[in-house]
């Protein structure tokens, strides 16, 4: 399947989807009922660039569900197994979001902006529904809405040199999931040293859609001589530091732990939260599957838009959901959910890709 999108109201475009456009996207895909575009030169062009330059984001896609009142804190809590408790305002945290079985409803970034105040960064579901009917039906004292804030990503080795450019050195103070508020022609938006890649970098979650093509004409005046360019979340790029993707590489079927999101999980004490008996009782005993990296030996893979059976002697022991050929690793990199059976470090397994069957490993850790 390679046609081309039909446009229309449903489809949302973004504040940004002007400057996407005439910087020349070549695919989209469709993210949240709006448009994120998947390729700027090539793939892999995309990629080599991604890793010695900057690059400007459009993840307008990452909509914000905004939690707003007294009651903000304690819907935040219900809806995440990670301990809020210690996260002060100026934090961001990675937080599994699970239904009342422990599955996977979305893996977004919470953004406190005050104590009664936060966004949930989310990934491709329906978030806001949820959320809105778990606040209905406590009726809890607080607002939840979708606010025009749409998120631009500045990512590669290159983004401090950029981002001082526009905001000032102030920017470089900030750590890693942390955030300030920065100044942009007379307005205040939230910039965070976050972001999905692992090439370093910025996120500006950008307030007001009229704000929009200011701030991405400016980033690409600013980064001229940087050899600034638009780009977008590299799949080779994402897969190779193991960050996963939503209704790719997880859905509601599968725990936090399945997805190797424990770490991210304190289901003990995380009081309130929803789908806490169901996952107390997994994080005792430990998921029977998981997600590991799958190095895909042979020739370059097709693009995996349905999960590929991993295959031991004629049983199937897990699927491949994401891969792509690496020009960095010269091995075709995967992301798979295996059996325990099976996910040893150094396993060697079968996948049946749309090419053909192809000898795979199970690898320790991701590319990085
Ligand atoms: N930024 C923001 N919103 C987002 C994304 C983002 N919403 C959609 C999607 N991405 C949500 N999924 C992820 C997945 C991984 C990470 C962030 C969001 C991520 N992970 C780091 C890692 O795994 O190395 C760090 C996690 C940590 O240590 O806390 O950044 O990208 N705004």
């Amino acid at each position: 399947m390679s046609a081309l999108i039909s446009p229309s109201r449903r489809l949302r475009r973004t504040p940004f989807s002007e400057g996407v456009e005439a910087a020349g996207a070549k695919a989209y895909t469709v993210y949240n009922r709006m448009l994120l575009p998947t390729v700027f030169r090539s793939v892999e062009e995309d990629y080599h660039h991604l890793k010695s330059a900057v690059q400007i984001w459009d993840v307008s896609v990452e909509r914000q569900v905004e939690l707003r009142g007294p009651d903000a804190g304690r819907l935040m809590q219900m809806l995440t197994p990670r301990d809020l408790r210690g996260m002060l305002p100026g934090q961001c945290y990675y937080v599994p979001i699970v239904d009342e079985t422990g599955g996977m409803l979305n893996d977004p970034v919470a953004v406190k902006l005050a104590e009664d105040r936060w966004w949930i960064s989310i990934a491709d579901s329906d978030l806001l529904l949820w959320v809105k009917g778990v606040a209905w039906g406590l009726r809890l004292d607080v607002l939840v809405d979708e606010p025009d804030v749409s998120p631009l990503a500045v990512q590669g080795p290159k983004a401090e040199a950029l981002m001082t450019r526009v905001f000032g050195d102030s920017v470089t103070d900030l750590r890693f999931f942390r955030f300030g508020w920065f100044e942009f022609e007379g307005r205040s938006h939230v910039v965070a040293r976050s972001g999905y890649s692992k090439q370093g970098g910025f996120e500006i979650y950008v307030e007001g859609s009229d704000a929009g093509m200011p701030m991405w004409n400016a980033l690409m005046e600013a980064g001229r001589d940087l050899d600034v360019h638009a780009g977008c979340p590299n799949l080779i790029e994402r897969i190779e530091g193991g960050l996963l993707s939503y209704g790719n590489d997880m859905d509601k079927n599968n725990t936090p732990h399945e997805c190797g999101l424990g770490r991210f999980c304190n289901t003990e004490t995380a009081i309130g939260c929803v789908g806490r008996d169901a996952l107390l009782r997994v994080s005792r005993e430990g998921p029977v599957r998981q997600i590991r990296p799958i190095e895909i030996h042979g020739d370059a893979v097709p693009s995996c838009d349905r999960p590929w059976p991993i295959m031991d002697d004629g049983e199937q022991v897990g699927q491949v959901t994401s891969a792509a050929w690496s020009p960095d690793f010269d091995v075709n990199v995967g992301i798979g959910m295996v059996r325990m059976t099976h996910w040893k470090a150094g396993t060697d397994l079968d996948v049946v890709t749309p090419a053909g069957v192809q000898v795979a490993t199970v690898r320790e850790v991701f590319w990085n």
